[in-house]
């Protein structure tokens, strides 16, 4: 009988160079600690990544892995998983990496569906090049490369990836580890493209830009736990909830106002203007945190290995060699 895994077999011998205090930190421990419970030895496991400090992930993975170039993990993921359907492919990317030079090619691979588990660390900033504003930061963001305040407008990851119909797509924050695991499970069960952004701090260029929602004295008035099936409700007394009013939601406070849990919107995974509806949250809403969207669709890797073994099945195995010398051939001297 195979000796089950744990998390010593996916740590590597790699000396880990992320700032002390980084939110990576929390997150590789968190993958590492969740790895063991997927049952893939890893050998069958490899970790894609772009470029920035949360590309430097896969060094610290004892699996395969691909430190590849800017903003172009997916597609290496993409060649991969459709030519080795047999291992499980991630991709990490940071909010720059993922967003920005490699916002096209995530766009893609989303809407395409490939089966690939694909973590986005948004820390609102580019850690790697010393802190200039990302696609992520805010309106009015003053960084080395804009003094004066940025004066673009954020991309929001998570309604990003609803847009592209993304068959899954979640959030979690880098310091609630238990939520983060779960989260870590339910995209690795998914079959396709599983989205999940991490809220990460950046303690060296952005300091406690998620502080609503991860300092332990107020995070429960500014987080809303997504749960399928279940009321939207938060608060530390677990006396908020969102309603309908009209088309807007809004925030109440149960037992006030005639306003009772029987009044609140009960979240439902496969509801894609709802799903919307939550990504667009921002402050004074509170932010949502778990599983958006999650609905099956067939994956590009599969219906690609489909059509080639029919095309084969029909046509017989084909030969590059043949291909290439087919129609008019030329030699240059
Ligand atoms: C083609 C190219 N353009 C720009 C850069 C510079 N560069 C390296 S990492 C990075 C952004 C990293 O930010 P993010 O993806 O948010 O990752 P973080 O470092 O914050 O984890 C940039 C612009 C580069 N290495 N290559
Ligand atoms: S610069 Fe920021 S993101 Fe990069 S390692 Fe340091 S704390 Fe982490």
């Amino acid at each position: 009988m195979a000796t089950a895994l744990n998390r010593k077999d996916f740590v590597s011998d790699q000396e880990v160079r992320w700032c002390p205090g980084c939110g990576d930190y929390a997150i590789l421990a968190q993958v590492q600690k969740t790895m063991p419970e997927f049952g893939i030895e890893p050998h069958k496991v490899v970790f894609i990544s772009g470029i920035g400090c949360s590309s430097r992930f896969p060094y610290y993975m004892n699996t395969y892995g691909f430190h590849t170039i800017h903003g172009r993990a997916p597609a290496i993921a993409t060649g991969l998983k459709v030519t080795r359907p047999d291992l499980d492919v991630w991709v990490v990317t940071g909010d720059g990496d993922g967003l920005s030079i490699g916002g096209n090619h995530l766009i893609h691979v989303l809407r395409r569906n490939v089966d690939l588990k694909i973590l986005l660390f948004n820390n609102k900033i580019y850690g790697l090049t010393k802190g200039q504003y990302s696609p992520t930061s805010e309106v009015g963001k003053v960084t080395k490369s804009t003094p004066a305040g940025s004066v673009d407008f954020p991309f929001n990851p998570i309604t990003v990836a609803l847009g592209t119909h993304a068959t899954f797509v979640a959030r979690a924050i880098d310091v609630e580890q238990k939520h983060l695991g779960e989260m870590l499970k339910r995209a690795h069960q998914h079959r396709g493209a599983s989205f999940l952004e991490i809220l990460q701090n950046c303690n060296i260029f952005n300091d406690g830009a998620f502080n609503d929602v991860s300092d332990k004295g107020i995070k429960a008035e500014h987080q809303l736990v997504l749960e399928h099936g279940k009321p939207l409700i938060f608060g530390k007394n677990r006396d908020k909830g969102i309603r309908m009013n009209g088309m807007r939601p809004e925030v109440v406070v149960l037992g006030t106002n005639g306003a009772s849990e029987k009044d609140l919107v009960v979240h439902d995974e496969s509801n894609l203007s709802l799903a919307f509806m939550l990504g667009n949250f921002e402050p004074p809403m509170p932010t949502p945190v778990g599983v958006f969207y999650a609905v099956s669709r067939p994956t590009y890797d599969a219906a690609m290995n489909q059509q080639l073994e029919e095309s084969q099945a029909k046509q017989g195995a084909g030969s590059l060699a043949k291909l290439m010398l087919k129609g008019d051939t030329w030699s240059v001297s």
